[in-house]
C-alpha cells in the first residue's frame, strides 16, 4: 500500500454540518443518541500527476469527522473538532504554496496536540481526493484483500430484557453474523445470558462497556466467562491500561480495547502490558485511516486479532470502514452494519447494505460513492468555506 499519489493543491475546504435522525435511539453506558450531528468535509483541489506529464485535474474529496455532539465518549466533540480544524489545522495546510499529500498530513499537523478525530477527517478528505485523481480505490490503496466482509451489529442498552431480545431477534433476522451488546452495571450478566439463550451457542456475541466498570469489578465481569463471548470491550476507563492488564489476568474472556487506543504507540504498549488481547480499531480515534493501517500491521505482527469499530457513520465513513476492514488482519467481524441500522436515508446515493450477513467492499475510485448533494443541503448547512490565505 501507500504507493505515491498525485499531490493536491487545495483550492478550498467546505465544512458541512448535517443533522441525521436515528431510526431508533441508541443507548450506551454514557448516554442516549437520538440524532447524529455530523461534521463532513469537502476538499476541492488540483491534482498534478507527474506520471501523466504534469497534467492537472480538479478533484474533490470527502471526509467525515466521527466526533459525537458531546464529549462523553471521547474528549473530542463536534463543535470542538470544527473549531480546531478551522483555527488550527486548516491554516497549517492552506498556508504558503505547498501542496498536500495525505501521507504527510499527520506529521504536518503534529504540532497540535490530540484531536485525532479532527485530524483524521482532514486526512480522509485529502486521501479521497488524491485517490479519485489517481482512479484508485481506498480499499486497494490501504492493502485490502477481501471483496466482502462479515457484518456485525451493535445493540444499545434496554431496561427490559424482553425489549432487548426483540431488538436482537430483529438484527438476527436481518442477517447480522455477530451481535455486540452495550452493557453497564445492572444491565449486564442477566441481559447477556438471555441474549445468549435466544441466539444459541453458535452466533458470535460480544459486549462493550464504554468504561462503565472499575478495577474492583473483576469477579463480577468473570461471570460473563460462562456465556462464551468473543470479547469484553473497554470495561475500564481509557487511562487505566494497567487495570485492563490485571482484568485480563482475572477474566478468561479476552479483553478488547477501544477508547484506550489512540495511536499505534499506545496500542503497542497496551499489547506489551497484556491489556489488549483484541483491538477495536477506530480510524477516527487514532487520527485517521493511515494510522489505523499501522495499528493493523502491528497487531498482525503480534498475533492480536483486530476488528473495525463504528461511530454511527454516514455513508462516507461507512464506505471507508468497509475498505479498511478488508485488510487481512481484520479477522473478527466489525461494527459495520447496513446504513439502515441507523438511518432511514443516507447522504450517499449508494449506501452500504448487507447481503447474507456481508458488506461488499466498494471498488470505485476514492471512497467509492457519490454524495447526494441535494440531501446534504436539505439536512445541513455549510458552516465554513475556507480558501488558502
Ligand atoms: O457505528 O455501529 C456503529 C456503532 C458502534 O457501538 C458502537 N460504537 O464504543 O464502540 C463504541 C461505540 C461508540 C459510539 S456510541 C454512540
Ligand atoms: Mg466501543
Amino acid at each position: 500500500m501507500h504507493s505515491p499519489l498525485p499531490h493536491l493543491r487545495l483550492r478550498h475546504v467546505e465544512l458541512h454540518r448535517i443533522a441525521m435522525p436515528l431510526v431508533v435511539p441508541f443507548r450506551t453506558s454514557f448516554g442516549v443518541e437520538r440524532e447524529r450531528d455530523v461534521l463532513i468535509l469537502r476538499v476541492v483541489g488540483d491534482a498534478t500527476d507527474a506520471d501523466a506529464g504534469g497534467e492537472t485535474t480538479e478533484v474533490e474529496g470527502w471526509g467525515e469527522c466521527v466526533a459525537l455532539a458531546e464529549p462523553t465518549y471521547s474528549p473530542e466533540y463536534v463543535d470542538g473538532a470544527q473549531d480546531v480544524i478551522v483555527r488550527h489545522l486548516l491554516p497549517t495546510l492552506l498556508s504558503g504554496s505547498d501542496t498536500v499529500d495525505a501521507a504527510e498530513v499527520g506529521a504536518r499537523l503534529g504540532h497540535v496536540h490530540g484531536h485525532p478525530m479532527a485530524k483524521g477527517a482532514l486526512e480522509m478528505a485529502i486521501l479521497d481526493a488524491q485517490l479519485r485523481a489517481a482512479d484508485r480505490s481506498f480499499a486497494a490503496h490501504l492493502g485490502a484483500t477481501a471483496e466482502r466482509i462479515p457484518s456485525g451489529v451493535s445493540v444499545g442498552i434496554f431496561d427490559e430484557i424482553d425489549d432487548l431480545l426483540a431488538a436482537v431477534q430483529g438484527y438476527v433476522d436481518d442477517g447480522y453474523v455477530r451481535i455486540k451488546l452495550k452493557i453497564e452495571p445492572g444491565r449486564d450478566i442477566e441481559h447477556v445470558a438471555a441474549v445468549r439463550e435466544l441466539i444459541g451457542p453458535a452466533t458470535p456475541l460480544q459486549v462493550d462497556a464504554n468504561t462503565a466498570y472499575r478495577r474492583t469489578d473483576g469477579e463480577h465481569l468473570a461471570r460473563l466467562d460462562a456465556l462464551d463471548l468473543l470479547l469484553i470491550e473497554q470495561p475500564l476507563p481509557e487511562e487505566d491500561v494497567l487495570g485492563h492488564a490485571r482484568l485480563a489476568a482475572e477474566v478468561e474472556t479476552p479483553i478488547c480495547l477501544d477508547e484506550s487506543l489512540v495511536s499505534a504507540d499506545t496500542t503497542a504498549d497496551a499489547i506489551e502490558l497484556g491489556a489488549c488481547e483484541v483491538a477495536n480499531i477506530k480510524p477516527g480515534g487514532v487520527g485517521g485511516y493511515l494510522e489505523a493501517v499501522r495499528i493493523h500491521d502491528l497487531c498482525r505482527e503480534r498475533g492480536v486479532p483486530v476488528w473495525c469499530g463504528g461511530m454511527l457513520e454516514t455513508g462516507i465513513g461507512r464506505a471507508a470502514n468497509a475498505g479498511l476492514a478488508a485488510l487481512p488482519g481484520f479477522t473478527l467481524p466489525g461494527d459495520i452494519s447496513a446504513s439502515t441500522r441507523f438511518y432511514a436515508r443516507d447522504i450517499v446515493t449508494d449506501p452500504i447494505t448487507i447481503d447474507d450477513g456481508h458488506v461488499t467492499v466498494p471498488t470505485a475510485a476514492g471512497l467509492g460513492f457519490e454524495i447526494d448533494r441535494a440531501y446534504v443541503a436539505e439536512i445541513g448547512r455549510i458552516a465554513h468555506d475556507i480558501s488558502p490565505t
